[in-house]
């Protein structure tokens, strides 16, 4: 078999060079204009919808052996931006993250240009050293004693639960990590009904099980319920299985609820469970004096997740596990891999961080939030915050009385802002037996008609026996009052019937 004649390597030679260059910079105009400033335009459109059998007719999906020409490339990567939602678009408030930051934007360009992967210092200096740097201010944040403790930037706040339960179960019975299950008696967390539902899917990746993670009741708030935390820590002693941990909320995923942490910890401190809280959504309040109290106590957590590209808008992923337990992270997963991590190099080799984690290649994702974070300083991050809250105010009291809409939480805590839109077809009429029902189906036909219009992006969900309601999530500052009249105004256009 002989091996096909070989083209010259990617940037060997200097035709080929400027032949790629002129590709990149074309390709980089297009992304700049279509994606990011288009994209972002009020005037246009958050989404071109087309259901999944006429978008496989549209775009050229198929791969071939013969390779593409540069002219093909770039009509599909304008295909690829125009048939793209823009999350970006101050009109997509569907997700828990959305907005264009451009310091944000650009870091993650770089992040790509340069193509690092943090876990030796040889290969990726700048970013081990800004993953200290980051990850302890987070921790002073938090509340950490002198921002002291280990920490960790993961793909996704989901991955980030998952290591809290490893190092809680690591720190709870350390022979887990060379004795595996064998060695573990019933372990049992605790977390609320509103949790997000990593809690569950990490315990039952780690082999733990889903039916050991005892839902706690919620108040009318959507807040865990303390006495009903200590009645199922008690039950499970009674079972003779063996409470390890509680994970508390701050910022459930829907509601935006903050469980109570000072009354959690204590009960934590009381039966000796590790402490996580889950602050990937509501974490960003921390930055500001404003807000902050609603997150009382976090610093008693032993881990806390905290997503920087929610509440303070970093472009997708950016997600951190941060402990007060130095070391723990190598501690429960190093398993000191020779190609890699080497003890007789020729530097420090404690800053070749990546044995802690349970990845081996691991993007940078520090630096998006670092440069965004040099850009604003942290006054420009706390002023972010204290928009955002305002703006999800702002919204709720022109709702709150408007004709038609209801609220589920009168007062959120949070800047998800959670309602019933009343269609003028279904007003005064609660009473009768089918309402509920046509309520129910009211929020998926008016995000049917947003999606095919294209004009705004607002998610729904049913909860417990509360038939589908909106949820609009405000974490864009660049949102002005005029946009939540928008929002208000286009759903009742298309919900007019
Ligand atoms: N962790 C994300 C939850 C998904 C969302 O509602 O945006």
């Amino acid at each position: 078999i002989h091996s096909p004649p070989q083209k010259p390597a990617f940037f060997e030679s200097l035709p080929v060079r400027e032949h790629h260059e002129d590709f990149i910079r074309q390709c980089v105009d297009v992304l700049v204009k279509e994606a990011v400033f288009e994209g972002t335009n009020r005037n246009n459109r958050v989404l071109n919808w087309k259901d999944p059998e006429e978008l496989k007719r549209l775009m050229d999906f198929g791969l071939r052996r013969a390779p593409e020409s540069h002219e093909q490339l770039l009509k599909i990567l304008k295909d690829v931006v125009g048939y793209s939602v823009k999350t970006g678009h101050p009109y997509f408030v569907n997700q828990l993250f959305s907005a264009v930051d451009p310091y944000g934007l650009v870091a993650q360009w770089a992040t790509d240009a340069l193509n690092p992967s943090v876990y030796t210092y040889e290969v990726s200096p700048v970013f081990v050293l800004m993953e200290e740097v980051v990850l302890k201010e987070m921790r002073q944040i938090v509340g950490f004693e002198g921002g002291k403790g280990d920490g960790i930037f993961c793909p996704g706040g989901s991955l980030a639960n998952g290591y809290a339960i490893s190092c809680a179960r690591y720190r709870f019975l350390p022979d887990v990590k060379a004795k595996g299950l064998h060695a573990l008696p019933r372990l049992v967390l605790f977390t609320s009904e509103d949790a997000h539902y990593s809690i569950k899917k990490l315990s039952s990746f780690l082999g733990i099980g889903t039916d050991n993670v005892y839902l706690i009741r919620t108040d009318s708030r959507g807040r865990m319920d303390v006495s009903h935390l200590v009645q199922e820590i008690e039950r499970s002693l009674g079972e003779g299985a063996a409470p390890f941990m509680v994970s508390a909320t701050a910022g459930t995923t829907v509601i935006g609820a903050f469980d109570p942490i000072t009354e959690i910890a204590d009960v934590c401190e009381k039966y000796k469970l590790w402490l996580h809280v889950d602050a990937a959504w509501g974490g960003g309040a921390l930055v500001s004096s404003k807000h902050r109290s609603l997150l009382k106590g976090i610093e008693r957590a032993d881990s806390v997740t905290w997503n920087p590209h929610k509440l303070l808008t970093a472009p997708q992923q950016c997600s951190t596990l941060l402990l007060r337990h130095e070391g723990i992270l190598a501690e429960a997963h190093s398993t000191n891999a020779a190609y890699l991590f080497q003890k007789d190099k020729f530097y420090d080799t404690k800053y070749d961080t990546g044995d802690k984690h349970i990845q081996c290649g691991r993007r940078a994702d520090v630096l998006k939030f670092w440069y965004m974070w040099k850009a604003k300083g942290t006054s420009g991050l706390e002023k972010h915050i204290n928009k955002v809250f305002e703006n999800s105010k702002y919204f709720t009291d022109s709702i709150r009385h408007r004709e038609g809409f209801e609220m589920v939480i009168e007062e959120p805590e949070c800047t998800n802002v959670c309602f019933w839109y009343v269609p003028p077809s279904l007003r005064g009429q609660k009473e009768s037996r089918d309402y509920k029902e046509r309520l129910h189906r009211v929020a998926p036909k008016i995000k049917e008609r947003m999606m095919k219009e294209g004009c705004m992006m607002v998610t729904y969900q049913a909860q417990k026996e509360l038939p589908n309601f909106f949820r609009i999530v405000f974490q864009s500052s660049g949102l002005e009052k005029a946009d939540m009249v928008h929002f208000v105004e286009e759903i009742e256009r298309l919900g007019a019937d």
